[in-house]
This record gives C-alpha cells, sequence and structure tokens, in this order.
C-alpha cells in the first residue's frame, strides 16, 4: 500500500493501491482482459489509466487552489497542439517513471514495447504546433494559471507514406481505440452560430440571427509539470449536431437526410488542415477558426463570471494568448460579446478587448498570412464584419490623431478602405490585441522593418520578442537516458527545472574521461537510430560516419534542396576519387509536405532518387548513405535528435522565424551547421562562434539580392560541380533516365532560385567540409558537443514561459532555482 498524502478531502476514504496494483485493477475493469489475453496496447491503456488517476488529485487541487486564491488565468487559443504521446511524460514528471518499470519487467513486458502503444497525438503540422505543448508543460512546471484551448480533431496529420519515392497521404485514426487521457465535459458545451443576419433595435442594440449553429463539446487532457503537483487543463472542442437529429425530418422517413445534417455538423472538428505557412481560404477552415475561438472565450467568461460580476477588470485577470492568427476572430467576437451579451459600448468593449488578447507571430512570408474574402466574412460573420468595421473607424482615428497619412492607414486596417476586399487577419489582431510578440531576437526585429512596420511606428510599444523554447522533460530528460543519468550524476538533477545548471558540466568539456563517456551514450544513441532506420526502411548505416539529420516540413525556404544539391556533389567528389580519405556521412531527412505543394514533394522523390543511386553504388560503399525516413512526427524525433551528430538549420537567412529544432539538437549534443536564421542566431550568442558553424548569407543580403533579382545563372557558370551536379538531375541519372521528372525543379533553382540556394552554395559545401575534417579530431569534436549541451539552457520553454509571464501576461509563477 502507498501512502500519499491526500490533496483534497474528497479522496480521503479511497483505498490506495501501489502502482502495480492499480494498473491490473485498471487491465481487468477498465480494459475488461486478464493478463494472459492482454496485448501492448491493452497494458498501455492499464498503465494510462492509472497514471491518470494519479493524477486527478493534483488536478483538482491545482483547479481549487487557482480559484481560491484568484490566480490570474492564461488562456493559450491555439488551432495545433502537437503533443505525441503523453504516457512517458506523465509518468516522468509525476516519478513514477521506475516504479511503472519495474512493474512493467515483473509482468515480462518490455517497456519500449508498451509505451508505443499509445497512438502519437498529431493535431498540428509542425513548430507552431510543438512549441504550443512545450508550453503546456511549462506552464504548468513553472505553475502558470494556463489553460490550453484547441480543437479535438478525428484525424489529426495525414500519414505519411512513402511509394516510388513519392509522397502519397493516408489517413490517420489516433482516436480509433480510444484516448485514455482525456475527460470527455458533456455538460461543457456551446452553440455556436453561423450565417444569418443582424437586427437592430430602437436604441441601437444589435442582435445577430445566425442561420445555422453547431455545438462544441469539451474534452479535457490534465497536464502536469515537473514533479506533478501542478496540473492544469488541455481543453479540446469536439463539433457535434445542435439538437438531435431532427425529428421533423425523421418523422417523413428521411432518416438519411436527419442523418447527413449529422455528418455535416461533424465535419468542422473532423480533420486538421495538413497545410503550413499555407493558409487555405476554405469556408470550413474559417468555421473552425470561429467554432474553437468562440467556445473558448464563452467557456474562460463563464469560468469569470465564477470569481467576479461584471467584466469591467477582465484584463486584470484574465490573459489571452493567440497563437498566429488562427485565432485572431477573438478580436470582434470579445467585442460582440460585451456589446451584444454584456450591454457594453463599443469604445469600452474594445478597450477591455485590448487589455486581455494578445497576438504571437510566427511567420513573415507573405503568402502565409491569413486573409478572408470580405464576401464569405459577411456570409458567415455578419456581426463579426459590422464590429471590424467599428474596429477599423476606431483605428482610423487613432491613426490620423498620430498623424499617419490616409495611404498608409489604409494598408494596415483591417479592410482595405477603397478596395474592399479581404480582411486581413494579421492587422486585426494586432490591433485588437495588447502586446503582439515574436518568436527570435531576429524575427521581432524583422516584423518591426517589414510587415508592421508602419503598425509599429504607431504602437511602438506593443511589438515585443519572446523567443522560443523547448521542454528539457521531453527533449533531454525523456528522448535522451543516457546523457540525463550523466548529467545528474555530475550536477545533480536540479537541471530538470532550471536548465540553466548545464552551465555546471562546462568545466568537464576538455576531460578525457567525460568525454569518452559522453561519446559512448552519443554511440548508443546512434546505434538506437542506425536500428529504427534499418527497421523502417532496410538500409543498414555505419555508426562511425556522421549522422548528418534535415527533420522538419519540407519547405523551400527551409532548403532541403540545398542539402540533397551538396550530397549530390560529395558523391561526385567521392566517385571521382573513390580511395581518398573521405569522412564517411548519412544523411538522414524526414518531413511531411503540405498535399498541395507540389514542389515539396517533388524535393522528396530527388531526395528518394538520389538514395536509390548512392546507397546501390558499390564504389560509394560506407562512406555516403542517404535516408528519407517516412512519417516524420514527435516519436520520431525523439530517436532522431539525440542520435544525431549534425543538425542542419539551413533556411534562406529572414525566413525561419525561429525554428525550435535547432534547440533540442544542440541541447542533445549535435553540432550545428546553419544561417544566421531565427534563433540559430541567438545560439550563437550562447554557444559561442567556435561551436556552432554558420555559413551564408545574412539577412539583409538575402534581402538586398532579391531586392536586385539577381539571377543564379552567373555563379553556377563558376561552380563546375553544381554544374554537374545540374546537369545529372536533367539528364536522368537519378530518375532512370527520365529527362522530364526534374524540369520545374531545375527551372525554379537556375532561374528564379527565390531562396537563394545557389549563392549559398559554395559556403554551405566548405562549411561541410571543414566539419569532415572537424569529426575527425574526435577530442575537439567532443569538447564542442558537450559545449553545447552546456550553453543551451537558456533555451528551456521554462524561461519563455517564465518571461510571457512576466512581460506579456502579467500573471504569477514559480521562481527558478534553489
Ligand atoms: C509553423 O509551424 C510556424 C510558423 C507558421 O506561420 C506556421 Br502557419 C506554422 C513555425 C515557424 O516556421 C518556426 O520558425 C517557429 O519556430 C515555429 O512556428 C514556432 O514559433
Amino acid at each position: 500500500m502507498n501512502a500519499m498524502p491526500h490533496k483534497i478531502d474528497d479522496t480521503r476514504e479511497l483505498h490506495e493501491d501501489s502502482l502495480g496494483e492499480s494498473v491490473l485493477r485498471h487491465l481487468i475493469y477498465s480494459v475488461g482482459k486478464d493478463k494472459a489475453h492482454a496485448d501492448a496496447r491493452d497494458w498501455n491503456v492499464a498503465l494510462s489509466l492509472a497514471v491518470r488517476d494519479r493524477m486527478v488529485e493534483g488536478w483538482i487541487d491545482t483547479t481549487r487552489r487557482i480559484y481560491k486564491n484568484k490566480q490570474k488565468r492564461v488562456y493559450y487559443l491555439s488551432m495545433e497542439f502537437m503533443i505525441g504521446r503523453m504516457l512517458e511524460d506523465n509518468l516522468t514528471n509525476l516519478g513514477l517513471l521506475s516504479e511503472a518499470k519495474t512493474f512493467l519487467k515483473s509482468q515480462n513486458l518490455d517497456v519500449t514495447t508498451v509505451i508505443n502503444a499509445e497512438q502519437d497525438a498529431a493535431l498540428g503540422n509542425g513548430g507552431l504546433g510543438r512549441l504550443a505543448a512545450c508550453f503546456m508543460d511549462s506552464m504548468a512546471t513553472t505553475g502558470v494559471a494556463g489553460m490550453g484551448y484547441g480543437i479535438r480533431y478525428q484525424h489529426g496529420i495525414f500519414r505519411q507514406a512513402v511509394e516510388d519515392g513519392w509522397q502519397v497521404e493516408e489517413p490517420e485514426d489516433w482516436l480509433f481505440a480510444g484516448n485514455s487521457w482525456e475527460f470527455r465535459r458533456p455538460e461543457v458545451v456551446y452553440e455556436i452560430g453561423f450565417g444569418g443576419h443582424v437586427t437592430h433595435d430602437e436604441d441601437g442594440k444589435a442582435t445577430w440571427h445566425p442561420s445555422e449553429s453547431v455545438q462544441a463539446v469539451a474534452f479535457d487532457m490534465p497536464i502536469a509539470g515537473w514533479e506533478g503537483d501542478h496540473v492544469n487543463t488541455l481543453r479540446l472542442w469536439s463539433a457535434r449536431q445542435s439538437g438531435m437529429m431532427n425529428l421533423d425530418t425523421f418523422n417523413d422517413g428521411d432518416f438519411m437526410a436527419a442523418a447527413r445534417q449529422q455528418v455535416l455538423a461533424e465535419t468542422i472538428s473532423k480533420v486538421l488542415y495538413p497545410g503550413d505557412h499555407t493558409p487555405q481560404g476554405r469556408e470550413l477552415r474559417l468555421k473552425q477558426e470561429v467554432f474553437f475561438t468562440s467556445a473558448s472565450l464563452h467557456d474562460l467568461l463563464r469560468r469569470f463570471f465564477a470569481n467576479y460580476d461584471n467584466l469591467d477588470t477582465l484584463g486584470d485577470h484574465v490573459a489571452v494568448q493567440l497563437n498566429d492568427t488562427h485565432p485572431a476572430i477573438a478580436v470582434p467576437e470579445l467585442i460582440r460579446i460585451l456589446m451584444d451579451d454584456h450591454g457594453y459600448d463599443f469604445d469600452h468593449a474594445l478597450k477591455i478587448t485590448r487589455e486581455t488578447l494578445h497576438y504571437t507571430n510566427h511567420t513573415l512570408l507573405p503568402e502565409a498570412l491569413e486573409k478572408w474574402p470580405r464576401d464569405l466574412f459577411e456570409q458567415i460573420l455578419p456581426r463579426h464584419l459590422q464590429i471590424i468595421n467599428m474596429i477599423d473607424g476606431a483605428f482610423y482615428r487613432e491613426a490620423i490623431e498620430k498623424g499617419l497619412d490616409h495611404h498608409i492607414i489604409a494598408g494596415i486596417q483591417a479592410i482595405h478602405p477603397h478596395q474592399q476586399d479581404w480582411v486581413r487577419m494579421g492587422n486585426l489582431a494586432f490591433i485588437g490585441s495588447r502586446k503582439v510578440n515574436g518568436v527570435s531576437a531576429l524575427h521581432t526585429e524583422l516584423m518591426k522593418q517589414t510587415v508592421f512596420h508602419d503598425l509599429h511606428t504607431m504602437y511602438p510599444d506593443k511589438i515585443i520578442n519572446q523567443t522560443n523554447g523547448v521542454t528539457p522533460r521531453r527533449w533531454l530528460l525523456e528522448c535522451n537516458p543516457g546523457l540525463s543519468d550523466l548529467v545528474t550524476e555530475q550536477i545533480g538533477d536540479g537541471w530538470i527545472d532550471d536548465l540553466e545548471q548545464l552551465k555546471e558540466i562546462e568545466p568537464l568539456a576538455t576531460d578525457a574521461d567525460f568525454q569518452q563517456r559522453y561519446m559512448a551514450v552519443k554511440a548508443a544513441n546512434k546505434q538506437r537510430l542506425a536500428d529504427m532506420v534499418k527497421t523502417r526502411t532496410g538500409v543498414i548505416l555505419n555508426s562511425d560516419a556522421i549522422f548528418d539529420v534535415q527533420i522538419k516540413r519540407i519547405h523551400e525556404y527551409k532548403r532541403q534542396h540545398m542539402n540533397i544539391l551538396e550530397t549530390i556533389a560529395l558523391y561526385n567528389a567521392i566517385k571521382a576519387n573513390p580511395d581518398g580519405d573521405w569522412q564517411p556521412r548519412v544523411k538522414i531527412f524526414a518531413g511531411k509536405a503540405a498535399p498541395s505543394y507540389f514542389f515539396a514533394k517533388l524535393i522528396i522523390k530527388l531526395i528518394n532518387d538520389v538514395a536509390k543511386v548512392v546507397n546501390n553504388d558499390p564504389d560509394i560503399g560506407d562512406k555516403l548513405k542517404v535516408v528519407f525516413l517516412p512519417n516524420y512526427n514527435v516519436s520520431m524525433a525523439e530517436i532522431l535528435i539525440p542520435g544525431a551528430d549534425l543538425s542542419e538549420q539551413i533556411s534562406t537567412a529572414g525566413f525561419e522565424a525561429s525554428g525550435t529544432g535547432n534547440m533540442k539538437f544542440a541541447l542533445n549534443g549535435a553540432l550545428t551547421i546553419g544561417t544566421l536564421d531565427g534563433a540559430n542566431v541567438e545560439m550563437l550568442e550562447h554557444v559561442d562562434a567556435e561551436n556552432i558553424f554558420i555559413f551564408g548569407m545574412n539577412a539583409d543580403e538575402v534581402a538586398e539580392r532579391q531586392h536586385r533579382r539577381a539571377r543564379p545563372s552567373e555563379i553556377i557558370k563558376t561552380s563546375p560541380a553544381l554544374q554537374q551536379v545540374m546537369t545529372q538531375i536533367g539528364d536522368g541519372t537519378f530518375s532512370d533516365g527520365d529527362t522530364d521528372r526534374y524540369r520545374d525543379f531545375l527551372s525554379n533553382v537556375t532561374e528564379h532560385d527565390y531562396f537563394q540556394v545557389v549563392p549559398d552554395f559554395q559556403s554551405y559545401w566548405d562549411m561541410q567540409r571543414h566539419l569532415d575534417a572537424l569529426y575527425g579530431q574526435s577530442e575537439k569534436w567532443a569538447e564542442k558537443t558537450i559545449l553545447n549541451t552546456a550553453r543551451m539552457g537558456w533555451f528551456s520553454s521554462d524561461r519563455t514561459i517564465r518571461s510571457y509571464a512576466d512581460q506579456i501576461w502579467r500573471a504569477p509563477h514559480k521562481t527558478s532555482g534553489p
């Protein structure tokens, strides 16, 4: 029996099992199986339910404490949460991991198999969604009263299969066996309206009469912080038909028509849009955004009214963070609720809104900025459109007062006053928020200089930087137990929630014994990675090779194609001199392409085509291998990152807002080859120039070259190596003689090259060869590797969250350190 202290009265009379007893009880009574017939998933469910039980007291206790202390609440609204598997996270944060392992072993079960039986919850596309997940962990760890709000998509990001080298999208069904972590809250339900018309009474008070509505039903997941005492909530909304199936239709005998209504309503939370940096101008997407934003606002206001009786001081007690513009409809929706439901006049409603909402921008790519056709908006959200026009009116008067000219103002209002074509969500979010933040120092500066230049002159204190971070629990403690144990042995385990303590291993960077032990951990992690590659692709890797890894969404600005061009050039160089003293290398790629992004899919095909030729060339042997791992996800990253020697962060300078994979790799001791882009710039400042490998143009040089529309042809002429690569891609060397396949690819790179692969190629190549030489000096490499781990403490998302809490939310949190 386990003498756990009771956190809440209601549990005093309950019998408490050991974890193992609890798992066995759940296996029988919740899963409904006996040991003899239980498979890995059954054990996974039983263990998850046992762990979930242990989270609930802390959860209820946290909820009561926040309510009683009237602690300021923070709401993180995000279309995406890439939380991955949760069992190991929860076991770790609750301090139950070793007890669970001992128990599973006592039952002759393989721990990894049981943990891996959980489906990856991939309710997101990439960095933006994973950041939201890291923030959930860090808000709980730092004691912020934080709640995440999003959509409970029935289908997350598609599964990526690779057939004949091409990406094929397959359906994903993470909920097919249920979700052990969630609690359905059938009583928490809101009616979300669309369409219809607006009436005004004699006092001018507006009423919106939607023509259709759906219900948003809440599902909660407890999110425990480090050591498990503070447990926050991730609340995801699921769509359901309003009311039961329409009985009139049913009675008419048209059962199928009634059922169809239900299907239509439920499509809203059916599937995640798989675009990344490509906003879909689709009605369903707009409805998804409205659906979860409106439900979340209603829910947080209902909670507010449990403590307060009017909304005047909302911003003192509540901070809402909009993760990109996806929930930017919160601006007019909150104003609408204040005016139409609570009788505030417009000016007062706008003021309260601007004390409560905050907006994070994650990209400067012009094509990624959300805008909606005004007509679609009017159709679906007639009242919101009226309010946006009022916001624009008020904004216009402010701007005139501040001396801006009409042309400038027209460019930064939500709707251009003359063109009246689009609702520009970035402008709307900016105007309606108290603070607007970028996600790295460089990105924030560029926001001020480019997309938000004029809005920034008008509100010079609104834009603020909050450099991203990653949770050290998942991205060191859990994914790299070997390194975690080694570090803890040296400096204790205080680093887990105070990552800057990693500094204390700095003196060991030159210690021969420590270097040897650190590199032994790396070697074991490389072996684990190689085993995965063998299982998934059949390719056998040489573990003496540099494991060179680029894993992220496939996008031109991230320049996977520059990496594969360099790979081909290296292949040519080895082939030209097969007996040379080559440093063996493994090029590993993984990542999904947006289904409609043809060029990105072609890059995947090219990687696979090159892999086929290189991996089967007897002249090359172990000196070079190329691997594309299908279906990249969070769980795969947890294997790849600890096993990498080299991290590819090679985006065109000025285009990667921050990056967060870059931080995970460096923390786990991979050296970075990268451009001066996003958070790489700050990583350079922290690890020092001799420990990170920066090449290529900076953001100013890129902008200047793009502005000049400089052509790549001049440069290609001067580079025989690059010329040879282009020729081979064109002549079918990698495409079984097919000279057509890469026509678009070649014209893109040789004629336009918007993302400047050609001008950066030579310095990229040179830096790669420099790294080859460095890898041969194993002590030097080890020293730099250790210094990367030691100096990455600042990039903990705990630091990021405390900074948001202090500088944006004005919300209390636990301070770090002893
Ligand atoms: C997304 O994952 C990001 C930005 C977007 O505008 C969209 Br849409 C999706 C990423 C950035 O590309 C990364 O640089 C950044 O680290 C991440 O968001 C988190 O801020």
